[in-house]
C-alpha cells in the first residue's frame, strides 16, 4: 500500500493540463493502484492523477457505500452531457474542510480506457456523475473553487494559507 501526496490548493501545480496516457502498461497500473490506495485512505470518493502532481489523464472514483466498487477512468471523454443541470454542494480533497454549491449536467455518457486498457463507455447520472464531472475538471487544471464568486475564492485561499503555515508549525514541535 503506497499513498501519495495530496497537492492543496492554491499550489499552483493544481492548474497544469494533463497529457493523455500514451500506454496502460505496468508502471500506469502501479499509478492507478497507489491513486486508489490515496482515495480511500483519504476517505474520498474522487481523486485526479493532478491532485498528485501525475499530470496525465487519469481519474480513480468510488461512490459505493461499501467503498468496494472502484471506478477507474484513463483517458476519459464526455460523449454527452444532459442540459439539464444542477446545483449540488462539492468538496474536494485538495481543499479539506471547504465545500460549496456548482452546477454540474445531471446526466453524461463517458468513454475511457479501464485498467486493462480496454475502451468502455459509462453511462452516468447523480453523484457519480458530478464527481466524474469534478475529476475531469481537475485534468484540465480546474478546482471546484472556480466556480465560486471571487469573494468566496479570496476567503477559501486565505483559510487555506493560513492551514497550512499552521501545519507546518505543528509538523516542527
Ligand atoms: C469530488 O471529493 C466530489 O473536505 C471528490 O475534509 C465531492 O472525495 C464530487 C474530502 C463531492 C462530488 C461531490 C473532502 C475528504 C473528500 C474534505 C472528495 C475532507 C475530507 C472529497
Ligand atoms: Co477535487
Amino acid at each position: 500500500m503506497t499513498t501519495l501526496t495530496i497537492l492543496r490548493y492554491p499550489d499552483p501545480r493544481l492548474h497544469t493540463v494533463a497529457k493523455p496516457v500514451v500506454a496502460v502498461d505496468a508502471r500506469l497500473r502501479q499509478l492507478v493502484g497507489d491513486m486508489l490506495d490515496t482515495m480511500y485512505a483519504a476517505e474520498g470518493i474522487g481523486l485526479a492523477a493532478t491532485q498528485v502532481d501525475v499530470h496525465e489523464r487519469v481519474i480513480v472514483i468510488d461512490v459505493s457505500e461499501g467503498h468496494d466498487q472502484p471506478l477507474v477512468l484513463i483517458n476519459p471523454e464526455i460523449t454527452w452531457a444532459s442540459d439539464e443541470k444542477r446545483v449540488g454542494d462539492e468538496g474536494c480533497l485538495s481543499v479539506p474542510g471547504i465545500y460549496d454549491g456548482v452546477e454540474r449536467s445531471t446526466s453524461i455518457r463517458v468513454r475511457a480506457l479501464d485498467r486493462d486498457g480496454k475502451l468502455q463507455e459509462h453511462a452516468a447520472e447523480g453523484l457519480l456523475a458530478v464527481c466524474i464531472q469534478h475529476e475531469m475538471d481537475h485534468l484540465m487544471g480546474k478546482v471546484f473553487v472556480e466556480y465560486l464568486s471571487p469573494l468566496k475564492r479570496n476567503r477559501i485561499k486565505t483559510k487555506m494559507i493560513k492551514q497550512k503555515k499552521e501545519d507546518e508549525r505543528d509538523a516542527v514541535r
